[in-house]
């Protein structure tokens, strides 16, 4: 059998399906990409931006029903219900087959199938994996150039015939009554119809390098996870590398690029939102980013709180659903302080005060060489030596801005009790408290109990597990204002966390874990008085208490598959705060 056999009989099933005119095999080449720009150009799937001040920068304009992750029609499909588990939604492999069966029939018709082979991770990385999907919409080419590694690289990468996870992707009908984002991981495939919105379309991002990825990286020893990647320079110049997880729209763009506000202090970006982490022959965990580029969020990324990515999206990037100004530049909410006048918003109608210029979820896609605190090694096959995790989450209340887990059992104990406020990123209500366990909760791809588990086994595989600390950059106090300064001042948590791993960093024992000492945290030149940073640290014992009764309810659904050493932390949690 050819290399290709395999993957040609596959695009000839799905074609037989779809029905498309032609089939387009993709190879990468910035030809390409230009000519599918060219075409969208004229057809108006883009529109050009001021060529002067945005050089090669077009914008998109999405359907209005189709702007973020629709989890609830986001699937599971497994032979047994138990290995989705209760936090997923789960739907029988053959049911699923036939619903979404019926919307991709001849739903390419007259129109281009393109088939896109690509490779997530560096070309060379033993870490990195291979997915061949195709898909109708040009869009969807153009961002998954910018976003992996298409084409060529990617055929030569596949080790074996049936090396790749396979992926059928349509727009469909665009509407919200038939889309469904089905994933099938004893199949390696991946259906995704009705919506060509970033999560839901490319389907190299949280379809395969999360939900297949989890799945994969369980049977095989590794962690695939909603990661950013960080590399924190000190002023003496040595970097200690983190991986940070954050829910959705939820800071893990901006600190992957934040820009220090303590003189000498640097940090290197790796990857804003996956790590693929594996533990190497000498037990160190080493993590690798399997994106090529950056899928961020527009509104509040401005020259103040994120001058990296302002930077950086000044050229070669196709925004989603920005606002527009009459010279041509995009525009989104916190940009500049006054919004300019004569806006269009980003349905393309004169904006009127009041209503959003920019959608919420409004989005920018660009290379990752781009962004100016790159770091040199980002691409490095063997990755980057990981030396602490961070989980963090946007809670208004009870969580304090920083502390440390006591162990590892512990830390994944914090990590599988994160809850959050949701965000514009997913379609449904905004601001609402849901559990959300290592950010994981819409993008892991088996039983929830069972990924504690995994996590609980990696640490002890280590020769030095890493640390994992817990942050909240969102308390805010009684006036409703944030307590903590956050993006560039993040740096100064950073500060602390790096300065515990290397032995020292001033802390102080709680019932929760290490809270930095009255005097642990760097907060010259901030203008916090030390009451202030004391409330951003309180820990309320009544508060946690409270939550800690909700956590007991989350964990009971699981059963006898939740892990003992879980429930066994939460009863020891429950008692220390008790007393
Ligand atoms: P995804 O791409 O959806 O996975 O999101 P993300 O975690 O990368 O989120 P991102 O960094 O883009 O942040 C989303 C929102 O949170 C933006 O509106 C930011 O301005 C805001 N944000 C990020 N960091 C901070 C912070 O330190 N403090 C405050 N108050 N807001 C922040
Ligand atoms: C998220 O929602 O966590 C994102 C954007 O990073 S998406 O790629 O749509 O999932
Ligand atoms: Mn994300």
């Amino acid at each position: 059998m050819s290399a290709t056999s395999l993957a040609e009989k596959w695009v000839d099933g799905t074609a037989g399906m779809t029905r498309p005119s032609n089939v387009v095999w993709c190879d990468g080449s910035k030809a390409e990409y230009d000519r599918l720009i060219e075409e969208m150009l004229r057809d108006g799937t883009l529109l050009p931006l001021n060529a002067r001040t945005y050089p090669s920068c077009y914008l998109h304009r999405s359907h209005p029903s189709d702007v973020a992750r629709t989890e609830q029609l986001t699937f599971i499909c497994t032979r047994d219900k138990q290995d989705a588990g209760p936090t997923n939604n789960w739907m029988a492999p053959p049911e699923a087959k036939a619903k979404a069966g019926a919307y991709f029939d001849g739903a390419m018709r007259g129109r281009a199938m393109y088939v896109i082979p690509y490779l997530m991770g560096p070309a060379g990385s033993t870490m990195s994996r291979t997915g061949i999907m195709v898909t109708d919409s040009a869009y969807v080419v153009a961002s998954m150039h910018i976003m992996a590694r298409v084409g060529n690289v990617a055929m030569k990468a596949m080790r074996r015939d049936d090396d790749f996870i396979a992926g059928v992707h349509s727009l469909g009908d665009l509407s919200p009554d038939r889309r469904l984002i089905l994933h099938f991981p004893e199949e390696k495939l991946i259906w995704s119809v009705g919506s060509g919105y970033g999560g839901n379309a490319l389907l190299g991002k949280k379809c395969h390098a999360l939900r297949l990825g989890s799945w994969q990286a369980r049977q095989e020893g590794w962690l695939a996870e909603h990661m950013l990647i960080i590399g924190v320079e000190d002023p003496k110049g040595d970097v200690t590398y983190l991986a940070a997880a954050m829910p959705s729209a939820s800071g893990k763009t901006n600190l992957a690029m934040a820009v220090a506000s303590l003189p000498g202090w640097r940090v290197w970006t790796v990857g804003d939102d996956i790590a693929w982490i594996h533990v190497d022959s000498t037990g160190q965990l080493r993590a690798i980013n399997p994106e090529k580029g950056f899928f961020g969020v527009a509104p509040n990324t401005s020259p103040k709180t994120n001058p990296n990515a302002t930077a950086m999206v000044k050229s070669n990037t196709i925004f989603t659903n920005v606002a527009l100004t009459p010279s041509g530049e995009p525009w989104w909410e916190g940009l500049t302080p006054q919004p300019p006048a004569g806006l269009v918003d980003w349905q393309g109608r004169p904006w009127r005060p009041g209503t959003p210029a920019a959608h919420p979820n409004s989005r920018f896609t660009v290379p990752v060489h781009q962004c100016p605190s790159v770091a040199p090694n980002w691409e490095e096959p063997q990755g980057v030596p990981i030396s602490g995790f961070i989980f963090g989450s946007r809670r208004t209340k009870v969580i304090p801005l920083v502390f440390e887990a006591f162990d590892w059992t512990h830390g994944v104990f914090l990590g599988s009790a994160m809850s959050t406020e949701t965000t514009a990123a997913i379609t449904g209500q905004v601001g609402v408290v849901r559990r959300d366990p290592m950010a994981m909760l819409p993008f892991c791809g088996y039983n929830m109990a069972d990924y504690f588990a995994h996590w609980l086994a990696t640490g002890p595989r280590a020769s030095n597990a890493p640390r994992i600390f817990r942050v909240n950059w969102f308390r805010k106090g009684e006036d409703g204002k944030f307590l903590w300064p956050g993006y560039g001042d993040n740096v100064r948590v950073l500060k602390w966390i790096v300065e515990r791993i290397r032995g020292g960093g001033r802390a102080q024992e709680t019932p929760i874990g290490w809270i930095p000492a009255a005097d642990g945290l760097d907060t010259e030149g901030l203008g916090l008085s030390r009451a202030q940073v004391a409330e951003a640290l309180r820990v309320d014992r009544g508060e946690w208490l409270q939550a800690l009764a909700d956590l007991g309810d989350f964990y009971d659904q699981f059963g006898s598959r939740l892990p003992q050493a879980i429930a066994a932390t939460l009863a020891d949690t429950r008692r220390k705060l008790g007393t």
